[in-house]
């Protein structure tokens, strides 16, 4: 089983600032959580972070054929981005999309997620935790 993992603009500067939302760990510890998450369910997990909204959108189209799943946090693409939305509608990868921050809590703008409407389930608030819980449920989805 193959997961394609990503991440959206600044979510490289984990760590950096904002520890009061995003937490403290930088963004090399989430890579060796999913690495270590990858080992112990037994899937395959390549990842992919990129600032630019047509980048994200090209891996999502690479994926077709080549991936099970999509876990995704597409930062603050999140609230704006229908062509985010779009490819994950057009090549139909089940998709879980992941919040480190409890979006829900926060601004309102920050309360709409269009990535969101092409997914099978959201984990938010969970800290880096919820990559783990994304990529447990995608295994669990898939296997159903
Ligand atoms: O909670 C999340 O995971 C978000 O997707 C993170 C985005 C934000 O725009 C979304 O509304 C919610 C921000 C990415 C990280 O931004 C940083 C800002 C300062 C320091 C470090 C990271």
């Amino acid at each position: 089983m193959k997961i394609l993992v990503l991440n959206g603009p600044n979510l490289n500067m984990l760590g950096i600032r904002e520890p009061k939302i995003y937490g403290k760990n930088s963004f090399a510890d989430l890579l060796a959580l999913l690495d270590q998450t990858a080992r112990e369910a037994g899937v395959e997990i390549r990842q992919y972070q990129s600032n630019h909204e047509g980048s994200l959108v090209d891996a999502i189209q690479d994926a077709y054929g080549k991936f099970d799943g999509i876990v995704i946090n597409p930062g603050a693409y999140t609230h704006t981005s229908v062509a985010i939305l779009d490819a994950l509608k057009a090549v139909s990868i089940p998709a879980v999309e992941v919040h480190i921050s409890d979006v829900d809590a926060r601004e309102p703008f920050r309360q709409v997620s269009y990535a969101g409407m092409a997914c099978v389930k959201t984990i938010k608030g969970q800290g880096l935790e919820g990559y783990r819980q994304a990529i447990l449920f995608l295994k669990d989805y898939l296997n159903k």
